[in-house]
């Protein structure tokens, strides 16, 4: 009974039961944060995105402080590229493409500089890194296995970028039945106004992919 709380969020306020929750955090990537990344090589202003990483850390640090399952996802391939579709592949830069070599390392690979968390969300031990192939997190993942394992049913997702890796994620999770709630402030994209519509979307419709709701009313829902 102590576990269960309610999260001021739209459409409408949302009851978790904080026991069976998890902190699910997408793509918080130096390929995506930083320059000399992924996300700048595809003509990207990196710094759109910064402002998610204090509110992220706040709430990072208060799903700790709580105890909450928190987990983390980082979009990679394997260094052969044995796991990119040419069809990913092909697009994006025609020089500093996934896998090429670029200032953190090579691009978008698994194991290399770029493709690591920022330093400001870094996970701790015991916090599962959940590699991925593609925007989704579920896809070609053990997310799924690990959330039941746990007896997870409830997510909330930050990270970057809304409209892509978050979006996708979300969808896919409540396609698998679980409720997601997505801060907003916790979440940035390279096109500020495709993060606002990518939040209207989730929530429109009586919330037809999810709730969404901000750091601030999330930690206070926790402490
Ligand atoms: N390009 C872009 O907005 N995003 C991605 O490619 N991946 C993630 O969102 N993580």
């Amino acid at each position: 009974p102590m576990s269960k709380l309610t999260i001021a969020a739209e459409p409408y306020d949302m009851p978790i039961d904080f026991a069976t929750t998890a902190l699910l955090i997408i793509d918080m990537q130096r390929d995506f944060l930083e320059p000399g990344g992924f996300g700048a090589s595809l003509g990207n202003d990196v710094s759109l995105l910064h402002p998610s990483i204090a509110p992220c850390q706040r709430l990072l640090q208060a799903a700790r402080a709580a105890g909450m399952f928190v987990l983390h996802t980082r979009e990679g391939h394997r260094p052969d590229l044995s796991d990119a579709p040419p069809a990913k592949l092909e697009r994006g830069h025609p020089i500093l493409n996934i896998g090429s070599q670029g200032a953190m390392g090579r691009i978008l690979i698994c194991g290399e500089p770029g493709q690591d968390i920022i330093p400001a969300l870094y996970p701790q031990t015991g916090e599962p890194v959940i590699d991925k192939p593609g925007k989704g997190a579920f896809f070609a993942t053990d997310l799924q296995c690990i959330l039941q394992n746990r007896g997870i049913r409830s997510l909330i997702v930050c990270g970057v970028t809304t409209e892509v890796c978050v979006h996708t994620t979300v969808r896919e999770a409540n396609d698998r039945g679980y409720r997601c709630i997505v801060p907003g402030d916790c979440c940035a994209s390279y096109f500020p106004e495709f993060h606002d519509v990518a939040l209207r979307m989730i929530k429109a419709q009586g919330g037809i992919f999810g709730w969404v709701s901000d750091s601030e009313r999330i930690i206070a829902a926790l402490s």
